[in-house]
């Protein structure tokens, strides 16, 4: 390997081992002998360590979302919970909405005995009194640093999840915005054959009956000339409405072209599709649109459209195209029946 690179290896090292600001580090200290406590204490008083205590195994368990400590410097030997035990505990919770990590040293008198089962269990270090000062401090010094580390891929990970749930729901936002038609609201043509396919499907398996309706505003040329393009745009806008207000949740409703609405009636039978194309046509021809001149005048306007619907009943096989041949089919013999009017 390159001088360079290892020089470069040796300063990015030095950067993230660099001892981070530790003032205002937690450490809970556990031990039923306050005199020991008091001793850890003094050990590391010129470090400016914040310090909670726990007397004992359940004391600790307690006290810990409260304190929240960054490190735990543990007794093995005490009363009732013992400090392999508590250990275990921690370790065992520390996932999401546990306790999270937190690296514990744990303590004895005894040389040895415990040791390979307090490793074992998960703790992060281990001392045997009597111990060091120096040593303590330095194995301190490095378990925080440990948590720092882990604290920031915990960050990270956080960061990361919130952008792709973001993401996901843009990607979600964006595919809505791809199947409806920014004037009218109504689902576009493109959506619309890809439904209309899904629902043949459903219609066959099932022999569900199924409707589908063409709708055309009548006369929509003369209205755009008369009252321009804008007003035109509001008709399409309150006709939409219309439509949707007078179907079902469940109907599926388009904007098929430029005054041509296209609707999907399923479960709908010729009968009850006749009732709600009536429906739609009384309630568009009963529109008040309210149109107003640059003059300040304004008026009344009208306006109707033809419906054709075609349907295939209960129990027969739906061929889609002819289904679509035949709604269109009606909606010209509306118009040549002089428009304003149902045909099936
Ligand atoms: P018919 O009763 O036979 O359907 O006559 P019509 O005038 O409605 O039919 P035609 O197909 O001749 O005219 C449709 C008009 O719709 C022409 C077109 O400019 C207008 N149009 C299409 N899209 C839009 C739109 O988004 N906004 C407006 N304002 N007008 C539109
Ligand atoms: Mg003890
Ligand atoms: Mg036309
Ligand atoms: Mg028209
Ligand atoms: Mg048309």
């Amino acid at each position: 390997m390159a001088d360079g690179s290892i020089k470069k290896m040796g300063e990015v090292a030095r950067r993230t081992l660099a001892t981070p600001a530790l003032a205002d580090r937690t450490i809970l200290l556990v031990d039923d002998d306050p005199a020991n406590i008091q001793h850890v204490r003094e050990g590391l008083a010129s470090q400016g360590y914040r310090f909670r205590e726990a007397h004992d195994g359940t004391e600790a368990l307690r006290s810990l979302r409260e304190v929240r400590p960054d490190l735990i410097i543990m007794d093995v030997e005490m009363p009732r919970l013992g400090g392999v035990e508590v250990c275990r505990i921690i370790k065992a919770n520390g996932g999401e909405g546990g306790f999270g990590f937190i690296p514990i040293i744990l303590v004895t008198a005894r040389q040895a005995a415990g040791k390979v089962e307090g490793l074992e269990l998960g703790a992060d270090d281990y001392l045997v009194k009597p111990f060091d000062m120096l040593e303590l401090s330095a194995r301190v010094k490095s378990m925080l640093r440990l948590k720092a580390l882990q604290d920031a891929v915990v960050e990270k990970n956080r960061e990361l999840d919130k952008a792709n749930k973001e993401l996901a729901q843009k990607r979600e936002e964006l595919l809505a915005l791809t199947r409806v038609d920014a004037l009218t609201g109504l689902y576009n043509r493109r959506y619309f054959e890809e439904r209309i396919t899904e629902e043949f499907i459903r219609s066959t398996r099932y022999r569900s009956p199924l409707s589908l309706v063409m709708m055309d505003i009548d006369h929509f040329k003369k209205l755009n000339d008369t009252y321009g393009h804008p007003f035109g745009d509001e008709v399409l806008r309150q006709v939409a409405r219309t439509i949707k207000g007078k179907l079902r949740e469940v109907d599926f409703v388009a904007r098929y072209g430029g005054e041509e609405m296209i609707a999907l009636l399923p479960e709908t039978g010729p009968k009850e599709a006749l009732g709600a194309c009536e429906r739609v046509r009384e309630a568009i021809a009963s529109l008040q649109l309210e149109h107003r001149a640059q003059d300040g005048s304004h008026q009344m306007v009208r306006c109707t459209a033809s419906l054709g619907v075609a349907s295939v009943p209960a129990k027969s096989l739906p061929v889609m195209e002819e289904l679509l041949r035949v709604a269109d089919a009606c909606l010209y013999k509306a118009k040549a029946a002089g428009r304003n009017c149902v045909r099936q």
